[in-house]
């Protein structure tokens, strides 16, 4: 009740007001981005709603691929996927579709128009966890077209990471987030699922300078090279002043471990190894809409080279080693990288 005013209105600012008034501050606005991410923000409501249900999926009699009334029950990474392709392909803002779960490019169906984005999006990041109940997520990002008009083509998808134009990733865990950038900064909203609504959480999110917390699945050690073994050694030994050793968290969901990182700082580090020299995730799903948010967010992100964000693509599913986090944290990752620490 003593709450001031103006704390209880600012809660009022849901994920769509928060995109219309950005929307509006550019005179040229077509209206496109509040309906890409409105579709956006329905397909992960109905994806969360399966989500939750993942767990009963014994109890209400389902079994392996089907239910009780004998329809056939899909994994939730094809249902992710197909959800998110249906509540976008008829919005008339999208030319094409890429998925990390398809092989090939998505076209828009010949009946729907043809708009000027492109979206790309890894559906259920992490979803080897669910069984786990751990936290998983979807991460997408949006591009203008490059080809003058009609279907799009793979020209319009193989663009470098700095021409996206949004990017953003939603966390299905104790509740679900919705984080977006449009390149003005970076912003969380949480549902409140009384209302259905994503409410504004995080404003003008910053990641620190420098963490004290690195990210790595440390199983691979033996394979990683010798300079990426002495990186984290160097993370592991004692030094008072620079905080080290750095805590250890894995959980093995990138959407999440980028999230804690994001909020508290640090590095994640994907690198390649002897087996998968360009390590394991992929560069349009997943390392550039996370390159995209980190950079918004005053953070950096690194294939231990160059930045992820120049890296241009030769093809659709190409993966590439991913160091990410706060700025100082990528920037020693590379030197050690580079032999020169
Ligand atoms: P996925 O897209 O098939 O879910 O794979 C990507 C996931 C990431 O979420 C996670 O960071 C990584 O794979 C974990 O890999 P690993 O088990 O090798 O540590
Ligand atoms: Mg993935």
């Amino acid at each position: 009740m003593d709450q001031p005013r103006t704390a209880l209105v600012s809660k009022f600012m849901t994920l769509e007001r928060h995109i219309i008034e950005g929307e509006r501050s550019h005179p040229d606005a077509t209206g496109a981005f509040s309906g890409l991410l409105h579709g956006l923000s329905l397909a992960a409501k109905l994806v969360w709603r399966e989500v939750t249900k993942a767990g009963l999926v014994n109890i209400l009699g389902m079994t392996d691929h089907v239910n009780v009334s004998g329809d056939e029950v899909k994994k939730l990474d094809e249902f992710a996927d197909e959800t998110i392709y249906r509540a976008m392909d008829h919005t008339g803002h999208l030319c094409v579709m890429a998925s990390e779960e398809n092989e090939s490019l998505l076209n828009i169906p010949d009946h729907y128009s043809h708009g000027n984005y492109v979206l790309i999006y890894d559906p259920l990041d992490g979803s080897g966890n669910i069984d786990a109940n751990v936290t998983v997520g979807t991460i997408f990002s949006v591009f203008k077209r490059v080809t003058p008009s009609g279907k799009g083509t793979m020209e319009d998808i193989l663009q470098p990471g700095y021409k996206q134009v949004a990017a953003g990733y939603v966390l299905f865990s104790s509740s679900m987030m919705f984080l977006y950038s449009t390149g003005h900064g970076v912003h969380g909203f949480t549902l409140d699922p009384t209302v259905g609504e994503f409410l504004l959480s995080h404003e003008n999110i910053r990641i620190p300078k420098r963490g004290a917390i690195y990210s790595v699945n440390e199983g691979n050690f033996n394979r990683w090279d010798p300079n990426m073994r002495r990186y984290v050694e160097y993370l592991k030994s004692e030094c008072k002043e620079e905080k080290r050793p750095y805590a250890a968290r894995y959980i093995g969901s990138l959407a999440a471990d980028f999230h804690r990182t994001l909020l508290y700082g640090g590095i994640y580090c994907y690198p390649g190894d002897m087996k998968n020299p360009d390590g394991k995730l992929r560069l349009m799903y997943e390392n550039n809409p996370l390159a995209y948010i980190v950079e918004q967010a005053g953070g950096a992100a690194s294939d231990g080279k160059r930045r992820i964000l120049d890296i241009v693509p030769e093809k659709l599913h190409q993966r590439s080693p991913l160091f990410i986090g706060s700025s100082e944290d990528v920037k020693i990752a590379e030197e050690f990288l580079g032999g020169k620490r």
